[in-house]
């Protein structure tokens, strides 16, 4: 951990003073601080103004996000009208620009025993005009593809969640080896891919929700996985190409009326 050349006493003395810390600072998991507005289709979501996960902006007026961050994980009501979204900004204390939920749509497919289909499409009670929006990827991606995951989840597996946005970039793992390393533990559906740098970079709890992006494009949503940045089992994201049928159609919805 400790790395330093003889010449850097400073460095030296940095370390061992403070080495405790540096050792612990691993962000989304074994990822960086964004300390410049560079991501901005990305977007926070509040329940009862509680912070629960990420996601992005596709339209100006629709997120992205995932079907498991919309859903009544605690057994009571779930009302969408306790959902809200802020954009705009890089840190929790911050409110950006804040809208209330329309509606929000999730496939039948979706099941939250196994995770399945973990998506769903937000229409925002009135547009952000200022927003910039991400575009989707219809193909699949490459494994072994670099991709960028962003988000305010915890910085390590039962750790909190970090005020300022994280980024780190992981590895696309195949299908297969991603099933054969969760065996028993999960079943990696055709609607999922994984990725992770293993034992050092992964999402987290509260980076659900949030892009994944490889080539410039949305190839992911973070789904789940077991712990978080563990060497046996790589994040899983929602693979955008195999649920992008749904995608576009709930965009388009939103332009029918319904008499
Ligand atoms: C979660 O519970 C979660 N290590 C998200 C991502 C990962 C694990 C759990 C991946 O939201």
């Amino acid at each position: 951990m400790c790395q330093f050349s003889r010449l850097l006493v400073l460095q030296l003395v940095l370390c061992l003073a403070f080495g405790h810390i540096y050792g612990h600072q691993m962000p989304i998991v074994g990822g960086s601080a964004v300390t410049e507005k560079k991501y901005p289709y990305f977007v926070r979501l509040y329940y009862e103004n509680k912070f629960i996960c990420g996601g992005s902006l596709v339209r100006n007026n629709a997120v992205l996000t995932a079907a498991h961050c919309v859903e009544d994980s605690s057994g009571e009501d779930f009302s969408v009208k306790a959902l809200s979204v802020h954009a705009g900004t890089i840190n929790l204390g911050d409110t950006g620009v804040e809208r209330e939920i329309k509606y929000a749509m999730v496939s039948k497919e979706y099941d939250a025993e196994t995770a399945n289909y973990d998506v769903a499409v937000l229409i925002l009670s009135s547009t952000i005009p200022s927003a910039s929006v991400i575009p989707l990827d219809r193909s699949a991606v490459a494994d072994g593809t670099s991709c960028l995951v962003i988000g305010h989840g915890h910085t390590e597996e039962g750790g909190v969640v970090s005020n300022q946005l994280q980024k780190t970039y992981v590895p696309v793992v195949s299908r297969e080896e991603c099933q054969r390393e969760y065996g028993d533990n999960g079943i990696i559906t055709q609607y999922m891919m994984c990725a992770s740098e293993p034992g050092k970079k992964d999402s987290c709890p509260g980076d659900s929700g949030g892009p994944m992006i490889c080539n410039g494009k949305q190839a992911g949503i973070v789904s789940w996985g077991e712990g978080c940045g563990r060497v046996e089992y790589p994040g899983v994201y929602t693979d955008i190409s195999k649920v992008y049928g749904f995608i576009e159609y709930a965009l388009m919805i939103e332009n029918i009326v319904f008499i």
